[in-house]
């Protein structure tokens, strides 16, 4: 598999110098300076491809070319925004880079609740507690029938918590959810917006009425749009699994199962329509085994993201070591390297550790915890080649 990093651009404190010294090979990135739904243009792309090609890198891999919310929800500006979807697709294959991630959840990407759980050994990683999060969907949003989404023993919990969480606490909640997590990876909300609850109200209400049927017609729409350019210029999108892989806050989540991705790729049959393995999303999801869905998908795959999770009691989930958890990442090099050799893989996320906590970076991309995860994968990566060549002979 390739090693790539997810790089946030030029303003990213780890810099290209650094990540040449740790043996990376290729660049995830976007044109993190163009809001959502603008064209990319050919000049923008081949600028920042030059700039990552002076440090000896290459430019592998697209996350995200984030696909609108009108376009998800099917609104007025949909046609608009999907012809300036495929000029940035082409701009993209003219500049030689074809390999574009992207995902359809509404409104809100990945769900965390805490940023730093700690761990024994001084270390801190991310986690979802989910009565935490039901707190934040009935106590903070007040969203209209939530309660009917969750078991009474999280209710319970909830009520328990209405006692001790402090005005504090809540900013802190809100701030996670949908500012710290999202304003990176697509534009919603962003660190210094006013109110970020109510214009998180405003997205939700777009998606009144588009059930889980709805929006998989949008997104069957979608890809069978932009198929002709990625046929054209030979480029290959995948999406990326929802993270967590079930529904929230009352939205339809459509890329959480093998039943979700075996849809998609067989709606809009094409080899260009595929997947981003995301091993630690798929994971959090106890009706998900990885090593089935490698086996099953691999074909299909385009980008990996190497990750783990583990299932905590009351579907709770943490971020455990890349040697632990439910992602299995030793079967799943094994079938890739197996079934689709060579595919781009980037270690997803890391421990905070040794510093990292007060460098600002985006949560869960911390530089010495994704370092010493790409260290342990590129582990099992040689000896699964190892294993690979000695087969051979
Ligand atoms: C979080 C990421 C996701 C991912 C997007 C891809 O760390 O894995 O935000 O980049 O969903 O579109």
């Amino acid at each position: 598999m390739e090693k790539t990093w997810r790089w946030f651009g030029r303003k990213d404190k780890i810099t290209l110098d650094m990540l040449r010294q740790i043996g990376v090979e290729g660049i995830v990135t976007a044109l993190h300076d163009v809001p959502n739904g603008a064209v990319w243009t050919e000049e923008a792309i081949s600028s920042l491809k030059h700039f990552i090609e002076s440090y000896g890198l290459r430019w592998s891999v697209v996350e995200s070319l984030p696909v609108s919310e009108a376009i998800k929800y099917g609104g007025t500006e949909c046609a608009r925004l999907i012809e300036n979807y495929k000029t940035s697709l082409a701009n993209l294959g003219k500049c030689g880079i074809k390999t574009v991630c992207y995902n359809f959840m509404p409104v809100i990407d990945w769900i965390r609740t805490d940023l730093r759980h700690p761990w024994a050994d001084g270390t801190s990683s991310l986690y979802f507690d989910y009565a935490r999060f039901a707190y934040f969907d009935l106590r903070i949003l007040e969203r209209a029938g939530a309660a009917k989404d969750y078991p009474a023993d999280i209710l319970a919990k909830v009520a328990e918590l209405d006692t001790t969480i402090t005005e504090s606490g809540k900013e802190e909640l809100i701030d996670t959810i949908i500012v710290k997590t999202q304003g990176f990876v697509n534009g919603n909300i962003k660190e210094g917006d006013k109110d970020p609850v109510l214009l998180f109200k405003r997205l939700l209400a777009l998606y009144d009425g588009i059930d889980r049927d709805a929006l998989r017609e949008n997104m069957r729409r979608f890809l069978t749009a932009i198929m002709p350019v990625c046929e054209a210029y030979g480029v290959n999108v995948c999406v990326h699994p929802d993270d967590p892989p079930f529904q929230v806050l009352g939205l339809p989540r459509i890329v959480s199962s093998e039943e979700d991705i075996a849809w998609l790729l067989n709606a809009v049959d094409n080899p260009h329509n595929g997947l981003t393995f995301c091993a630690g999303s798929l994971s959090a999801g106890e009706h998900n085994d990885t090593r089935e869905l490698a086996k099953k998908f691999a074909g299909r795959t385009h980008f990996v993201h190497l990750r783990s999770t583990e299932a905590m009691p009351g579907g709770n989930f943490i971020e455990s070591s890349h040697l632990q958890g439910r992602g299995h990442l030793i079967d799943l090099i094994r079938t890739f390297e197996r079934e689709n050799p060579g595919l781009p893989m980037r270690v997803d996320h890391g421990r905070m550790m040794l510093g990292d906590e007060d460098k600002g970076y985006n949560p869960g991309y911390s530089f010495h915890g994704r370092m010493l995860a790409l260290a342990q994968v590129e582990g099992m990566m040689a000896v699964v080649n190892d294993e690979l060549k000695q087969q051979l002979v």
